[in-house]
């Protein structure tokens, strides 16, 4: 298996095993990882998850370069949609936190900002090297990059390839937190964890307005978010939360 998939509680821990090639990510990888947060998206038990990588030197060193980037090329024109995202058409609103292990170039670097935030160990490394293999980051990094990080400073990352460590990753807002790599899981964990607390219905709808919201016009933006409100306030969870606030206990939402 090129994906370990484990369910600790509520929680989906995804971990890129091929560490003799620092992780770098193969066409099996791909259709694995897929069907795993398929997996994840659909069971009613999990609501948050985790990705990372196996070992302690890489996070995924990128696309496989003698397996993925020849079968891409060979299929981009054949009909067969090589993934634009890692979560094309998946409608996946369970919130994903990277762990960020080690190196985290091209394809990994995908994956991470794919996630919806990173946290990094101190030896972490991250960078688009597409460049300088005469490719493009071609599953959504021109795209998510500059979303996320100033322009310039996506733009240069980007043309030159070069990588940049975990406290400038840090500095620019691409990680939320720079950790030891021993505390790495534990404190993923712990934010997983305290995301567990909060309402998961509420939770979802608040990562579809933020991330369907992004693009609009503010008025649509905010048509959607009362839609999801409305959803939210539909809820059991709802009733839930604000009779544990009235009996001041915690609450014991259901996802309901
Ligand atoms: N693909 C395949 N094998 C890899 C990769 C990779 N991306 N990265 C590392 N490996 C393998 C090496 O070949 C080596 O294997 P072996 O021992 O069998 O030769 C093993 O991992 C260890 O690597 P190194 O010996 O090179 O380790 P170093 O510590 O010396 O160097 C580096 C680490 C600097 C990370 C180096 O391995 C490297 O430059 N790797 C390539 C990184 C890279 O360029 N990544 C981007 C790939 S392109 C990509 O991700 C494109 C995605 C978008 C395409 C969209 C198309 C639709």
């Amino acid at each position: 298996m090129s994906i370990d998939y484990k369910k600790e509680g509520k929680i989906a821990i995804f971990t890129i095993n091929n560490p003799e090639a620092l992780n770098a990510f193969s066409p099996e990888a791909a259709k694995e990882l897929s069907k795993a947060l398929m997996d994840f998206r659909d069971d009613d038990g999990l609501w948050v998850g985790i990705l990372t990588g196996a070992g302690e030197k890489a996070f995924c060193a990128g696309a496989d370069i003698k397996s993925m980037l020849p079968f891409y090329k060979d299929n981009t024109y054949t009909g067969w949609k090589k993934p634009a995202s890692i979560y094309r058409g998946m409608e996946l609103w369970k919130p994903v936190i990277a762990a960020v292990n080690g190196l985290c170039l091209g394809g990994g670097m995908e994956i991470a900002l794919a996630c919806d935030f990173r946290i990094a160990a101190e030896k972490a490394q991250f960078g688009f090297p597409e460049a300088k293999l005469g490719v493009v980051p071609g599953m959504g990094g021109t795209q998510r990059l500059p979303r996320l990080v100033p322009f310039g400073k996506a733009a240069e990352m980007m043309f030159t390839g070069d990588s940049i460590d975990a406290q400038e990753a840090y500095r620019i807002g691409m990680v939320n937190k720079v950790v030891p790599l021993p505390e790495l899981m534990p404190t993923t964990m712990k934010i997983a964890e305290r995301i567990c607390q909060a309402g998961p219905l509420a939770v979802r709808a608040i990562k579809q307005a933020m991330y369907q919201g992004m693009d609009v016009a503010l008025e649509q933006g905010l048509q959607l978010e009362s839609f999801l409100l409305a959803y939210a306030f539909d809820s059991e969870d709802f009733d839930e939360g604000i009779k544990a606030f009235t009996e001041r206990r915690k609450p014991d939402f259901k996802a309901k």
